[in-house]
């Protein structure tokens, strides 16, 4: 392969000519930009643990009013891409958001998509237009680009939940902006995992030649999560991983257009090592504990802890325990690069 020019090569007058024009020469960049093989990766293998989390949520609890804070969370930020940029990887925000006694957090949309994945506590709930939310410990709840959400507390105690969203990507194509609203009208009935879409496999008739809704379910309880990851243990041989996708019960598709979700279980003393990809993920242990082994990092993790997941990155996952599953949350981008058709699963 040639060697490509270099900046320094060029006279000084020319770059300095070219920059007062606006203008970059491309082949002294051309290999960083677009690599042989693998992708430069900047997004560090890391674990953010809860131990460290917690506590310095629950000061801000102390130092910052909701009303001064809008929304009061902790950004789980991976220094290779800059604290500053808010990226646990390059497209995927996450944040661990805090909500007291009585607190409400005030009804806005954006136009970036987000989750919340509840980590702790009782009693917390989202409004999403008009549709109240419960949110027990491990539900994934959607706030999907446009509609309208407002977050409160009715229980005791602190309630911690993961935001995740698309945000990084919304923000990179200077799309990202919100609306403030006045407080929701709330019906006063449970939300539709509790009616409309009891069980996989049945959805309402009426919907079958209606205009399908975007986001008919918003609300995915942990306990059936759970229970279903357990059952899909029974039948899946050892070798293949235990993991479900959250979807759109509708259409069978991914529930938001740019990030997946999915639960996966590790058995006792199971190790998996998923399928290198070109998705950037993050990992949220919902119980047990274990090692991972991302690229090059090893990473011990327990419950409530956090990782970041680089794209082209070598996994293997393990569960330390050897009578007890442990149970992980996964945020990928893979969604976003299926649409683009650019997403690869790769030779280990
Ligand atoms: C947001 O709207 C929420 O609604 C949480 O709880 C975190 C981070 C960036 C932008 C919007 C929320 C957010 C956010």
């Amino acid at each position: 392969m040639a060697q490509l020019g270099t900046l320094e090569e060029l006279p000084l007058d020319y770059r300095n000519d070219l920059t007062a024009n606006n203008l970059v020469p491309l082949w002294p960049s051309l290999r960083a930009a677009l690599p042989y093989d693998i992708p430069s990766r900047r997004t560090k293998p890391m674990v953010w643990r809860y131990a460290d989390i917690r506590p310095r949520l629950l000061r801000a609890g102390e130092l910052t009013p909701i009303e001064k804070a809008e929304r009061r969370v902790l950004v789980l930020a991976n220094p290779g891409l800059g604290l500053e940029n808010m990226q646990a990887t390059p497209s995927i925000y996450i944040g661990m958001q805090l909500i007291l006694p009585r607190e409400t957090a005030p009804n806005h949309w954006h136009t970036p998509s987000a989750i919340r994945f509840v980590v702790e506590g009782e009693g917390g709930f989202t409004v999403v237009e008009g549709e109240k939310l419960p949110m027990k410990r491990g539900d994934l709840i959607l706030t999907p680009s446009g509609l309208w959400h407002e977050h409160g507390h009715e229980g005791s105690g602190p309630v911690v939940w993961l935001d995740a969203l698309d945000l990084p990507v919304v923000y990179g194509l200077e799309a990202s902006y919100c609306l403030e609203g006045e407080p929701q009208t709330v019906r006063n009935r449970p939300d539709a995992s509790q009616n409309r879409y009891r069980r996989s496999g049945l959805i309402p008739y009426a919907s079958l030649r209606a205009p399908r809704a975007a986001y008919p379910l918003r609300r995915f309880p942990w306990e059936d999560t759970r229970a279903a990851l357990c059952d899909l243990a029974t039948v899946t041989d050892g070798g293949e991983i235990v993991q479900l996708a959250y979807v759109n019960p509708e259409t069978g598709a991914e529930c938001l257009p740019i990030l997946g979700f999915s639960a996966i279980m590790l058995r006792p003393g199971e190790t998996i090592k998923p399928v290198r990809r070109s998705a950037s993920a993050v990992l949220h242990v919902v119980e047990g504990e274990g090692e991972a082994r991302i690229d090059n990092a090893e990473l011990a993790w327990g419950g409530q802890d956090t990782m970041a997941i680089p794209t082209h990155a070598r996994v293997a996952i393990s569960n330390r325990s050897s009578s007890k599953p442990a149970f992980l949350f996964q945020v990928d981008d893979a969604p976003m690069q299926s649409k683009l058709g650019f997403y690869e699963e790769l030779e280990a």
